[in-house]
């Protein structure tokens, strides 16, 4: 409410908020987290929280009148159609040379991803967050986060031969042939739970095709783990359909502007508030785009130069294969993939063999790509406009399809096939107009110390993805886990418990 002070104030609910929110709570600080998103609590007409993906409602998409799907195009024709404008799950934000996906509401990002929990190899740590301690992140903080995330591998020999997973398998079989290293990758999603669907005991849900637009049964997004535990506390209140815009210092701590927002994105109330310190978790680009604009425009003048820097989209870059019939990938696929083409030493590039849930025979392999693009980008406040830009160049994606390029070229040639010219639009191979993965904007090291302390400011943090420097060599949301973990302890016993 108008005029509250809270202890602890954390913007955003996905990785790093809801990590945040939780040790905070356990340590004895009351939390208060705010979010712009719904809170995904309550079923909709058709009995279910969630929109299915085969069929975009209202709920699927963040503010927009007609939908902007991934794969905008399937054998020629146009997928996208109007949908009435609301708060929906699935942001598609469009900067000047790339779109980025974010998920919206309570759970972030863990509310619309595929669940791929991967902690990248050690050796290639280094290069992800060259600051931070390898050993502690590898021995104490990675573990705690695939503990607390609830992360799992796939009973393999149910996998040989679940229906479900054949396109896996076909996925694997052209990795071998080519002489790639193929490796099953855990994940979120409830195991057991999905057996039950495929036995036909339980509602669908990864087996009906649910991912972008939430899972209504079986994934273990951060409602059921860390913001459960967390609210199981006591000590954490949460605001959806809240926005922070604006952190400024006060007397004693911070005043945090924040508007209250309808179903339909119109501003009900502004509402100020006092907190004793900030934790900025509105992800990679939230919270970016805060921090660039508060400090252009006067609020927070002493953040450094590094704001607003280093940002980078993992390297994503999609494509499809066609596959000779004897290859066909299955009619029914579960949307939570469960394996990747690991080709990151000699080519830059780790490719998820990725589902295409259609509900029909296509024949065809998908890939989601994550590779070593140098590429970084800025954050820069447009006064005029009034809004924060990325320079993100539309170019800067050809070393990412050179390097996925690596595998698929190969596993063309060795197959006799082609690649899938009808998903992004007519004759386009590569899917290189998006990202699902950004990170950076607040370089861990760079605008902030070496635990998320912002430079310039006592008791304001940054605990969110854009702390990473753009790359993770992974699907990225276990990193960024782990980070939080790391950070908050630190943060925890130094900063709270010391006067
Ligand atoms: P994030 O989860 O984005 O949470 C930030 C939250 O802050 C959001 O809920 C925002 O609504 C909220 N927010 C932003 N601005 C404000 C504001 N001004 N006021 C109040 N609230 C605000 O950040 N990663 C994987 O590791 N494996 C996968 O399989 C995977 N699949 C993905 C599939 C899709 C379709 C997408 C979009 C992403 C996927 N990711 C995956 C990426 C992953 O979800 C992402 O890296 C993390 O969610 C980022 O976590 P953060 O805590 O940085």
């Amino acid at each position: 409410t108008n005029g509250e002070h809270v202890a602890a104030l954390v913007i955003g609910t996905g990785y790093g908020g809801s990590v945040t929110a939780l040790r905070l709570a356990r340590a004895g600080v009351d939390v208060h987290l705010v979010e712009m998103g719904m809170a995904w609590d309550t079923p909709g007409p058709d009995g279910n929280v969630f929109a299915n993906t085969t069929r975009p409602d209202h709920r699927s998409f963040w503010l927009r009148t007609r939908t902007k799907q991934p794969l905008s195009n399937f054998l020629g024709f146009p997928l996208d159609k109007d949908v009435p404008r609301h708060t929906g799950i699935l942001d598609a934000e469009e900067f000047g040379g790339i779109t980025v996906y974010q998920g919206r509401g309570v759970g972030g990002g863990s509310l619309v991803n595929g669940g791929m929990a991967v902690t990248p190899r050690r050796e290639r740590f280094g290069a992800v967050l060259p600051s931070v301690n390898a050993d502690e992140m590898y021995g104490t903080y990675y573990p705690r986060a695939n503990a607390g995330l609830g992360v799992t591998e796939v009973d393999t020999r149910w996998w040989e031969s679940a229906s479900c997973y054949q396109y896996a398998r076909v996925g694997r079989k052209h990795a071998e042939r080519s002489g790639f290293p193929f490796v099953f990758v855990p994940n979120v999603y409830d195991w057991e739970y999905m057996k039950q669907e495929l036995a036909g005991l339980v509602p669908k849900s990864a087996l009906a095709g649910e991912v972008l637009y939430g899972n209504n049964h079986g994934k273990k997004s951060l409602q059921k783990t860390y913001l459960a535990q967390a609210k199981a506390t006591g000590r954490v209140t949460v605001s959806p359909l809240h926005r922070v815009t604006s952190v400024a210092p006060a007397a004693s701590g911070y005043t945090v502007v924040v508007e209250q927002l309808d179903t339909a994105g119109a501003v009900t109330a502004t509402k100020s508030v006092t907190a004793d310190r900030v934790f900025f978790a509105a992800g990679s680009v939230g919270t970016s785009k805060l921090l660039t604009r508060l400090k252009a425009t006067g609020a927070l003048p002493r953040l450094n130069d590094e704001i607003g820097r280093g940002w980078g989209d993992n390297g994503n870059v999609m494509c499809g294969r066609a596959n000779h019939m004897w290859d066909a990938t299955g009619k029914l696929q579960s949307a939570m993939p469960t394996a990747g083409i690991d080709n990151w030493d000699a080519g830059g590039a780790f490719a998820e063999v990725a589902p295409l849930p259609t509900g029909i025979e296509t024949y065809a392999s998908f890939y989601l790509s994550i590779t070593k693009n140098p590429h970084r980008a800025r954050f820069t406040w447009n006064a005029s406009a009034g809004r924060v830009e990325l320079d993100w160049q539309t170019a800067w994606k050809q070393p990412s399809v050179d390097a996925a390029k690596t595998i698929f070229d190969k596993i063309n040639q060795k197959e006799g096939t082609i690649y899938r010219t009808d998903l992004f639009g007519a004759y386009k191979i590569w899917g290189d107009h998006l990202t699902y993965h950004p990170l950076g904007g607040a370089v861990l090291d760079r605008a902030t110390d070496n635990y998320g302390r912002l430079h310039g400011y006592t008791g304001l943090y940054v605990m969110d993805g854009s702390l990473i420097p753009g790359n993770t060599s992974v699907n990225p949301f276990v990193t960024i886990t782990a980070l939080a973990e790391r950070n908050i302890e630190r943060i925890i016993a130094d900063d709270l418990r010391r006067p």
